[in-house]
């Protein structure tokens, strides 16, 4: 009985160690686990989040190939061409040529102002517009856009 006993008592000492071993390991296993999971999801998520972001704003990565650069030339009291097409959503660049005297090109709706630049000088100005619409283009400058310096942007 007492030979049992010990054995008994010595298979428990050596067994309860290596279960506590065992269990500790497991657990720090699925411990792991559901860390590693848990920052696959993470990191799903933020992608996720900054693809969503990126297609919301203005200039979305895929569409940086898209500008669409317009040519104006502007002068005493004319822009020429007086009338623009964009899509939706497109990127448009103006590149602006001022001909002769002081201009700027400006689009109120689009919140698209150009800087005031002089005989010969070459501005840029960078918009998306977001909806459909018709869209008075104009010089800002003196009485320029009452002597006939606008133009109209349709965006379809
Ligand atoms: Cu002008």
């Amino acid at each position: 009985m007492e030979e049992e006993t010990a054995i008994q008592k010595q298979e428990r000492g050596s067994f309860n160690p290596l279960i506590i071993v065992a269990v500790v390991v497991v657990i720090g296993i699925a411990i792991a686990g559901l860390t590693m999971v848990k920052k696959g999801g993470q990191v799903e998520g933020t992608q996720i989040a900054v693809e969503e972001s990126v297609n919301t704003q203005e200039v979305p990565m895929s569409d940086t190939s898209e500008v669409k650069v317009v040519n104006i030339e502007g002068g005493a009291f004319y822009f020429k061409p007086n009338e623009i097409r964009a899509k939706a959503g497109e990127t448009v660049k103006i590149v602006f040529t001022n001909a002769g005297g002081i201009h700027d090109f400006v689009i109120d709706e689009l919140s698209v102002q150009s800087t005031k630049i002089n005989d010969g000088e070459t501005t840029e100005v960078v918009f998306t517009p977001q909806t459909p619409g018709t869209f008075e283009f104009y010089c800002s400058v003196g009485n320029h856009r009452a002597m006939g310096m606008k133009g109209t942007l349709i965006v379809e």
